[in-house]
């Protein structure tokens, strides 16, 4: 096994449903990653050490996901110049999921997190693969392959429309 490349974190385990998403597509385009628990309310002190410790273990991009007053994408951003994406997740005590996305999609200036939709768990992989890929040509190949697919499907549901 290399070196994980992708860091996917997320607030609480109950998050997990959302962001395993994340990982199956990571999965799917040949992206090492590693997964675990962070919590910036609950843990703060083991956010700060990941935060920090993300760029010299290897990591290309940190995928966090978050639910409620959800600060764990902005804070790890504000803690590292590695590019964070952030997930925001729809947590059961949610105001339909609005805390979520506009906690993480209102960051101040200068500490931007790539905001994905609300439990949009999958494209902050495929955009994860992305920034692998720019120096990761199989990881790049992987993706030209993806992007393949989506348009066979496409081409196949119109031949099946016409008939
Ligand atoms: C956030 O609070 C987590 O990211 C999760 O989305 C939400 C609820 O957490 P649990 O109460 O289910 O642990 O910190």
């Amino acid at each position: 096994m290399s070196q994980p490349v992708v860091g996917i974190i997320m607030g609480s385990q109950s998050d997990l449903r959302v962001m395993r998403e994340a990982a199956l597509v990571l999965e799917e385009l040949g992206v090492e990653f590693e997964l675990t628990i962070v919590s910036a309310h609950r843990t703060p002190d083991r956010m700060f050490d990941y935060a920090k410790g993300a760029k010299a273990k290897g990591l290309k991009a940190i995928i966090a996901g978050a639910g409620g007053a959800a600060h764990l994408p902005g804070m790890v951003a504000s803690l590292t110049t590695l590019p964070v994406i952030g997930v925001p997740v729809k947590s059961s005590n949610s105001i339909d999921g609005w805390d979520s996305v506009l906690s993480i999609l209102q960051m101040p200036g200068g500490v931007p997190v790539a905001t994905v939709a609300l439990d949009g768990a999958k494209n902050a992989g495929i955009l994860a693969a992305q920034i692998v890929g720019t120096s990761d040509d199989s990881v790049a190949h992987h993706l030209q392959e993806y992007k393949t697919s989506l348009k066979d499907k496409v081409e196949l549901s119109i031949d099946e429309v016409a008939q």
